[in-house]
């Protein structure tokens, strides 16, 4: 295949179970990433020539998982501030990432994707359309304009994975059908070809996201331009370990 297989694991804020009081913070404990961390180093997976693997946790656990977790599975971090530094409450900036990877969700992409490169790292850069918009027929037009907002930021497209989440299918239950997924990547592809290079439309992973899971991932990694998932309730449980053996 041209383009190594993709699989991220999008942690968000870590909610693997209903919470037991109010006073019991929502965004995962030790425990639940120690659990999550061990289902992943025990699972007999594909190697790292056939599928990449990346999971983004909470910027607080960050360098526990990186310190537990199997050296063939990365570690990103969920966003990255776009700034040298500075007082901007509640931003990580790129100093503090020592990951290869950062995962850059929806606001600001485009800066966002441009600044990750610029600093040595990785991006996964999502885009997508609301229900609205798919419903008025323009899904083409409005992630065409987002990955061109991305494509007039930056020249290389080496160390980009972009990663289709259609709005309505986030965190929903609702997933794409693997024909409607194969028609956006397809189109995105033909973008890519287009404006910017044949050869970066062939090498660049093109993943899907949004409400994936071990029953629906062989289906969608059939379709010959789903290069991937980037996973996030399924990410949390095993049957994560069932999307990365998608890939084959
Ligand atoms: C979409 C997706 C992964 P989920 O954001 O990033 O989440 O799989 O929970 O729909």
């Amino acid at each position: 295949a041209p383009r190594k297989f993709f699989v991220g694991g999008n942690w968000k804020c870590v909610n693997t179970r209903p919470l037991q009081s109010r006073f019991e913070s929502d965004n995962g404990t030790g425990e639940d990433v120690k659990k999550i961390v061990t289902v992943l180093n025990e699972a007999e997976v594909p190697s790292e020539d056939v599928v990449e693997v990346v999971v983004s946790p909470p910027y607080v656990f960050l360098a526990q998982v990186k310190g537990l977790l199997r050296l063939d599975f990365a570690v990103a971090a969920q966003n990255c501030w776009v700034r040298k530094g500075g007082a901007f409450t509640g931003e990580i900036r790129r100093l503090l990432l020592r990951q290869n990877h950062c995962v850059v969700i929806f606001e600001f992409v485009a800066d966002k994707v441009a600044y990750a490169l610029s600093q040595g790292l990785k991006a996964i850069a999502c885009i997508g359309e609301t229900l609205e918009q798919r419903e008025s027929g323009t899904t083409m037009d409005v992630v065409a304009a987002q990955t061109k907002a991305i494509a007039e930021k930056i020249s290389d497209w080496t160390n980009v994975v972009l990663a289709y989440e259609p709005v309505w299918a986030i965190g929903t239950g609702k997933v794409a059908t693997p024909a409607q997924a194969q028609e956006v990547h397809d189109g995105l592809r033909k973008w890519l070809h287009s404006n910017v290079s044949p050869a970066v439309a062939e090498s660049t992973r093109i993943i899907y996201g949004g409400s994936v899971n071990g029953a629906n991932s062989k289906e969608l990694a059939a379709q010959p331009d789903v290069d991937g998932f980037l996973v996030g309730g399924a990410s949390l449980k095993p049957e994560f370990v069932d999307i990365i053996k998608a890939a084959t």
